[in-house]
């Protein structure tokens, strides 16, 4: 499937998939980490392990596409075992969302999930930034304030007052702040430099996710050594493994799998305007549907990402911009269709 006959159907439902999984995955993870109970899983290993399931979705993924064993092994052999270069390559992203997917378990141990989620929307604006510097996309000064526009509007739409149940462990806020923009800065980073490298060739994605989890394996693996390496071989590799860990280890391979196809699809500023739109859409069909009853805070929020959308959308004006024009209609009209 290439990225222009894929139905717009499918990208919603991507997308859809994908801002469900990470509002549950946040919410989830905060919960195992705040339990009273003394068995703190290592998160080091979560970390891990995500990567390795990953791995074996992604070469279950290639296996579909390829349609035989024998293609799928070919496949694997001269993208993955004769080319150090491009697993090198994709080594890059791999340490830096290791460093992220840490990083949100230290925030998340820090910090409530609705200050995390709130203050994570900085990813938007540093997010758009990296695509200027590394893709060479240029934006208007229109586009650059629609961005700080819907990172103000889902910043409103996601407003929940911080839980004031004191939970049972200690909590250092100041670190869990320090963590978020760390994970900020590497989310765009790593985000434009795989997509970066998804659309600068033919290779199937499920073949540079392959390429990209087999150093995340390694790299997390490390980390799991370097960070807790001795607790590890005391305790045992998967101590404090409770269902809801297994689960948030299961959201966080389906919601990596989802970006990584989200990514293949639109591009990393359209994956930030769609999730918000989608946050907007779902709680709008909660209202219709369920009688959800709505704030102004998600109101005027709301109001903000619509805005912010139909502004990134408008054509500009600068003629030596013209090149981009087209793919903002498309964006435009992608979005009204929504
Ligand atoms: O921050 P975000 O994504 O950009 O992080 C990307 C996540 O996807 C994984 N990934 C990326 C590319 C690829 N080819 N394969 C992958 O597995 C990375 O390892 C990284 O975990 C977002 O846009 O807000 C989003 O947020 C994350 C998550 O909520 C945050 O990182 C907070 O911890 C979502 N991940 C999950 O829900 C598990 C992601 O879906 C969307």
């Amino acid at each position: 499937m290439s990225g222009e006959n894929v139905s717009l159907v499918f990208k919603l439902y991507c997308l859809t998939v994908m801002t469900l999984v990470a509002a549950t995955y946040t919410v989830t993870l905060r919960y195992t980490r705040t339990l009273p109970s003394g068995d703190l899983y290592f998160s080091t290993t979560a970390v891990c392990i995500t990567e390795v399931m990953k791995l074996i979705l992604s070469t279950g993924m290639l296996a579909k596409e390829s349609g035989s064993p024998k293609k799928m092994a070919s496949t694997i052999k001269e993208h993955v075992f004769c080319n150090p270069r491009e697993l090198l390559k994709l080594s890059i992203p791999s340490v830096v969302y290791a460093i992220q997917n840490n990083m949100a378990f230290l925030a998340l141990s820090n910090l409530d999930a609705a200050v995390y989620q709130v203050t994570y929307q900085l990813k938007i604006p540093c997010t758009a930034l990296c695509m200027v510097i590394m893709l060479r996309r240029s934006l208007s000064k229109l586009q650059w304030f629609s961005i700080f526009m819907l990172c103000g509007g889902v910043i409103l739409v996601q407003w929940k007052p911080a839980d004031a149940t004191k939970v049972p462990i200690e909590q250092n806020p100041s670190l869990g702040f320090m963590a978020i923009t760390v994970a900020v800065l590497c989310s765009g980073f790593a985000g434009v430099y795989f997509e970066k490298v998804l659309k600068s060739s033919d290779t199937s994605l499920w073949v540079r996710n392959i390429q990209m989890y087999l150093s995340g394996i390694a790299i997390t693996l490390m980390g799991v050594l370097l960070t807790d390496g001795e607790k590890v071989l005391e305790k045992g590799f998967f101590f404090g493994y409770t269902p809801w860990v297994l689960f948030v280890i299961f959201l966080a391979s389906v919601g990596g799998l989802y970006t990584s196809v989200v990514v293949k699809y639109t591009d990393n500023i359209m994956k930030g305007f769609s999730a918000a739109a989608a946050i907007v859409l779902s709680t709008v069909a909660s209202v219709v549907l369920f009688g959800l009853h709505i704030t102004t805070t998600f109101a005027s929020g709301a109001i903000l990402v619509c805005v912010s959308i139909y502004l990134y959308g408008l054509p500009k004006q600068d003629v030596s911009k013209l090149t981009r024009e087209d793919g903002d209609k498309e964006f435009k009209q992608k979005l009204i269709t929504v």
